[in-house]
Parts: C-alpha cells; structure tokens; sequence
C-alpha cells in the first residue's frame, strides 16, 4: 500500500473546484474511452485552479533550487580522477529529430505518432484539433516542429494541436528541447494558452492507482488562478472524476520561459526529477510515480474560460526540436546532449528500439 502524504490538503481545496469540473467530465462520460480519458487527460485542464505549491515541495527555479553537476559514473573514476562526462550505453531509446516534410508525412504514423483531431478535452469541447496545425519547417538545416493553437475569439473558431506516441514509457529518461512563446505569432495576445511536453496512462477507473502523469505545462497568460507566465511541473497519482478529486504535486516556477529550452524527466523507482536547462527544477516521490506505461505528448491548447476579451484572430505558436528517450537509464542532461549529438553525427533522425509493454 502506498504511503499518500501531502493529499488531504490538496483534495480539501480540489473540492472547492469540484463542480465545474465535474460536471464537464460527467458530460463525457457518453464518449469512447479514449475520448473521456482525454478529457481528463490534463485534469487540472478543467479551469480548476491550482493549489498554491504547499511546504515540502521542491522549491522551483528560485530558492532551493539545485544546480546540476555532472557526475562520475560508478566504474569510470579512479582515485583522484576529475569527474567527466561518460557516454553510457543505451540499449533502448526513442529519439525524433521531427525531419518531416509536412503533417502528411506517412513516416508520422510509421514512427508510432498520432496527429490528434476531433473534439474532445482538455479545454472547451466546442474546439477542435486540428493535425494540420502541425507544421514542419527546416531551421538552420534543422527540421523544427510547430504546433499552432489559433482563435477568432470563440471556442468553436478556436483549433489545437497535439501529437503523441504510443503507450510505452515508464521509467528512464525524457527529454524535449522546446521553444514556449508569451505572445502570439500574429493577433492580439492574452489568451490561456497551455504549452506542453508530458506523459500519461488512461484513467481505467475513479481512483485508478494505476494511473500516472507527468506533466511540463508552461501558461504565458496565466490560468488556473494566476495571472502571469508560470512554468509548471506536475506529478500525479490518480483522480477521481466526480466530485473532482485530483491527487497530484506539483512545482511552479512564475516568470517568463519564453523562447527555447532543454526539458528533461528522469523516473526510477523511487524518485521523479524535473530539468530545465540543465538546473534540477523539481523533485516528486511516491505516490506519485508511474506505475504503468504511458504515452509521450506534445500540445499546446486553451484553457476553457481563457479567452481573452481582444478582437481579431491570433495564432500561438509552441515548437519542438527533438524529443528523447532513454528506457530504465536515468541519464544526465550532459549525457542526453551527448546522445542526441551522437544521432546527428550519424545522420539519424528517428529510431525507436523501446519495446512495446
Ligand atoms: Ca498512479
Ligand atoms: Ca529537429
């Protein structure tokens, strides 16, 4: 039986929130079970607030937290040796340089990739997601993927983007360089948008333990109860869809982390541990590691009630270099560097040798 500290405090002000939320769930409750679990699949994506960090949580990128050192691996320093980087073997990984031609690039699916489309959560389900928001553009001779999240002003003019992979990843080493933005690419700007590198399982049931989720969610404009940009790192154990009960921690860091960065999620048995740039940005322990396989995704989408009071259309833009990941390895940020460095070296783009579960 898993030890759940720290939950009462956030159930007792999720209850707070429970209605909205619960209502809009129940209203899915009709959907396929894909559609519902997506629904769900941010759940603080219901237009709940969040709950203030609460004491014990790791300390985001401001006081307390941790700078990143690389580390000797065990075996490769002797007495008196400099710590230096190592290049471990990695024997399965999943890496994406995102080289394609367009969103009708057949090596998409190929890859084990889904271009979500249709109506569904999270966010306000008269929207809709829309696989040729998903561009590709070469950058430098390197091959950038854009997902673009656009309005006119009303949730049935308003189109997201979300690609994700199949549902095998647990425990090793995520990582995605991303490029957030805190204004749109052309329009007027102060819309909830929330930009996301992240992982889930399905909900098979109210309280599922088996349930899990990692979540990087940046909101340039705010939402959930905050007014500006914030950076939010969020683990979960379960929850239950009515009344609303989440059960998950989470991490904040507020300001602006416009423009690109290196995000990284490393999982073992017993810890999660959230980098960006490098920088340790949180920590997470039980009960809130994943016990089954999840799936990796990238969105971005608006928080339903965030539209702001603007005219005109407007088109946010999130990007996404690469995405990585090491099976059962818990890498560093120097090694995950060096991993990537090393397909580009070889001309390779994509390979996936992650067995399914
Ligand atoms: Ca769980
Ligand atoms: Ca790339």
């Amino acid at each position: 039986m898993k030890k759940r500290p720290r939950t009462t405090l956030r159930l007792r002000v999720a209850a707070a929130v429970a209605a909205a939320a619960g209502l809009m769930c129940t209203a899915l409750a009709a959907l396929p079970a894909s559609a519902a679990t997506d629904c769900h699949r941010t759940p603080s994506g219901v237009a709940a607030p969040r709950v203030l960090p609460e004491p014990g949580d790791t300390g985001a990128a401001g006081a307390g937290a941790t700078y990143f050192w690389m580390r000797p691996q065990q075996g490769h320093t002797g007495p008196g040796d400099a710590p230096r980087t190592t290049t471990p073997r990695v024997t399965s990984a999943l890496f994406d340089d995102f080289n394609y031609t367009g969103n009708d690039d057949s090596r998409i699916t190929e890859h084990g990739w889904t271009l979500k489309s249709g109506s569904s959560g999270p966010g306000n389900l008269a929207a809709t997601w829309a696989p040729e928001n998903i561009t590709f553009a070469s950058q430098d001779g390197n091959s950038i993927m854009n997902l673009e999240t656009n309005t006119d002003g009303t949730y049935e003019g308003t189109h997201e983007s979300e690609i994700f992979h199949k549902r095998k990843f647990k425990n090793g080493t995520y990582a995605a360089r991303v490029r957030f933005s805190d204004a749109p690419r052309t329009g007027p700007d102060g819309d909830q948008v929330v930009q996301t590198f992240f992982t889930i399982t399905p909900l098979a049931y109210d309280n599922d333990p088996n349930y899990g989720e990692l979540d990087f969610e940046y909101r340039p404009n705010g939402g959930w109860g905050e007014g500006g940009s914030i950076l939010s790192t969020t683990s979960w154990e379960t929850y239950q869809s009515y009344p609303w009960q989440p059960v998950y921690t989470h991490t904040d860091s507020r300001g602006s982390y416009a423009g690109w960065h290196d995000l990284m999620i490393t999982v073992d048995d017993t810890t999660i541990r959230y980098y960006v740039d490098g920088r340790l940005f949180a920590t997470h322990g039980e009960p809130y590691l994943p016990e089954t396989p999840m799936s990796i995704h990238f969105n971005q989408w608006m928080i339903d009630g965030g539209l702001a009071a603007v005219t005109g259309p407007r088109a946010y833009d999130e990007k996404v270099d690469y995405v990585y990941f090491a099976k059962d390895q818990v890498l560093t940020p120097d090694q995950v560097r060096a991993q990537v460095a090393s397909y580009r070296s070889r001309g390779v783009h994509f390979e996936d040798s992650v067995p399914n579960p």
